[in-house]
């Protein structure tokens, strides 16, 4: 059904009149904007969603999430504001939906299931993901739907994942299992973590986005065919916003952005690999408490995010302060005997001068970049400078220019980068030969160990939460907002 046009109009006599009115949509009653009028007149999308990294949470530059992000790009392109509610529990969230003046759109990662078709209507789909029974490591390891009974299994209450268990106990009579709406995904697979339940069941994408900060889950098996994740309007039959978002939805898949995001935002896996981030994880519990207060410290003194310092030595050395290189860069942040002179660094096994002395580098190297490259990229070739030198990075730079790109976006120069290892570009370079591939790689890791960082240090996490929270490092809670410098 099409939406009714924005006009207001009492009934009148005459023939043509009331043919007039009945194409619009009725006789004797006020014709109303539909969804999408409204909230562009109103100048705001307002959004209903759930607090957790699959979905949208504070970082260090405020916002941000994979629905945050794909729901802010919605409402740009309809020249809207975007306002995000969130929602306790799945319950709530469906019923803020239908209310009065509230949320247009819920952008949650959720699935349409039969229970919800009364609640809902949903979009077009934009993410696939499949349920997995998880457990813990250590445990047997269930491997198919027989296997879960008589196993402590807890799942969040009205989720599509109690819907489905609650069709396999049809076929599997002894199979039970409990629902809470006091969870989120993230409690489900502490609790997992830690033994107070057996099983749970999450979406591939949460487990992705959450692996590093959990240790002992494991996958047992999928349960079950793929889910499509959609966004969803309130029940009724306008379907303006619906068709909007639709339209939306197919752009962002048919011009790249879905498959950035989702690389972004659940890459975590893809891009450590499983073997990275389970050790990253236990890492960011054993080692990293150890050396917390020194990136803190070395953060405030030079204004960077203490974090990006804690991702970079986490790259260089996982925070082990004897680390050596087989060329003799050494130390917890892999200064060079050179670059350590030069910072002043007499002893660059000491992890406090090795953080302090990597922080007053990178601060260095980031200055001296050509003003035309601005924030984030800036820093990621900082970065990049900080593993390769500037002189290296600005042969790149020329080469990725020559290309006809953009030598001040990283997305371009990385691509170019890895060409300084090959004869027929160094040749041709100024600096000449160099590893250029690794800097590429190293530029990526530190983003990803970063956006855990953030995740992990988030002041929602703060307080009580933290307290309960699987993902609590000793010495969180003990932040002063002075300790929230940005990036750069
Ligand atoms: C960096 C230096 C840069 C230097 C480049 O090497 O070390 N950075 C630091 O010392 C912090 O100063 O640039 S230059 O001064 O313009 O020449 C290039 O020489 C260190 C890198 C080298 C790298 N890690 C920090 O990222 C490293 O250890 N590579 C060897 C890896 S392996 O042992 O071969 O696997």
């Amino acid at each position: 059904m099409f939406a009714r046009p924005a006009i207001r109009m009492r009934c009148a006599t005459g023939l043509l009149a009331i043919g007039i009115l009945l194409m619009l949509g009725g006789c004797g009653e006020e014709l109303k904007p539909s969804v999408l009028e409204q909230v562009k007149a109103e100048g705001e999308l307002r959004v209903i969603t759930r607090n957790s990294p699959a979905t949208y949470f504070q970082d260090r530059n405020g916002d941000t999430g994979f629905e945050y992000e794909l729901a802010k790009r919605f409402a740009t392109d309809l020249g809207l504001e975007l306002k995000i509610e969130t929602a306790d529990n799945l319950g709530s969230l469906f019923a803020g939906l239908g209310r009065p003046n509230g949320p247009v759109l819920a952008a949650a990662g959720l699935v349409e299931t039969p229970a919800r078709q009364s609640q809902a209507r949903f979009s077009v789909p934009y993410l696939e993901v499949t349920p997995q029974v998880v457990y813990r490591q250590g445990q047997p390891r269930p491997t198919k739907a027989a296997d879960l009974v008589g196993k402590r299994i807890l799942v969040l209450a009205g989720s599509s994942h109690a819907e489905q268990l609650a069709a396999l106990k049809l076929e599997v009579p002894e199979l039970s299992f409990e629902e809470s709406d006091a969870v989120e995904v993230v409690d489900l697979l502490r609790m997992v973590d830690e033994g107070q339940i057996d099983l749970t069941l999450v979406d591939s994408n949460e487990l992705a986005m959450n692996q590093v900060y959990f240790p002992n889950v494991r996958v047992a098996f999928d349960l079950g065919d793929a889910n499509r994740m959609r966004w969803a309007v309130a029940p009724g039959d306008d379907d303006s916003l619906l068709q909007e978002a639709n339209a939306f939805l197919q752009r962002a898949e048919a011009n790249g952005t879905l498959q950035r995001l989702k690389e972004r935002y659940y890459g975590h896996v893809d891009v450590l690999g499983y073997v990275g981030a389970y050790t990253f994880a236990q890492h960011l519990q054993k080692r990293l408490p150890r050396y917390e207060q020194m990136f803190r410290q070395a953060g405030r003194s030079h204004q960077v995010d203490w974090r990006l310092l804690a991702a970079m030595g986490y790259q260089e050395s996982l925070w082990q302060p004897t680390a050596t290189s087989k060329t003799g860069v050494r130390g917890l942040m892999m200064l060079t005997q050179r670059t350590a002179q030069s910072v002043g660094v007499s002893n660059r096994l000491d992890p406090k001068q090795s953080i302090e002395g990597g922080a007053r580098y990178f601060i260095q190297v980031h200055s001296q970049l050509p003003e035309s490259i601005r924030e984030p990229d800036r820093t990621w070739f900082a970065l990049a400078a900080y593993n390769i030198g500037g002189g290296h990075l600005e042969d790149a730079r020329r080469l990725t220019e020559a290309e006809g790109l953009d030598p001040n976006k990283w997305l371009d120069v990385q691509k170019i980068l890895p060409r300084l290892a090959q004869k027929q570009w160094y040749s041709k370079t100024r600096y000449g030969y160099a590893r250029g591939g690794e800097p590429v790689h190293f530029v990526r890791n530190i983003r990803r160990y970063y956006d855990i960082l953030t995740w992990v240090t988030q002041p929602q996490l703060e307080g009580t939460q933290v307290a309960e929270s699987g993902v609590h490092l000793p010495g969180i809670d003990e932040r002063r907002p002075e300790d929230e410098t940005p990036p750069l």
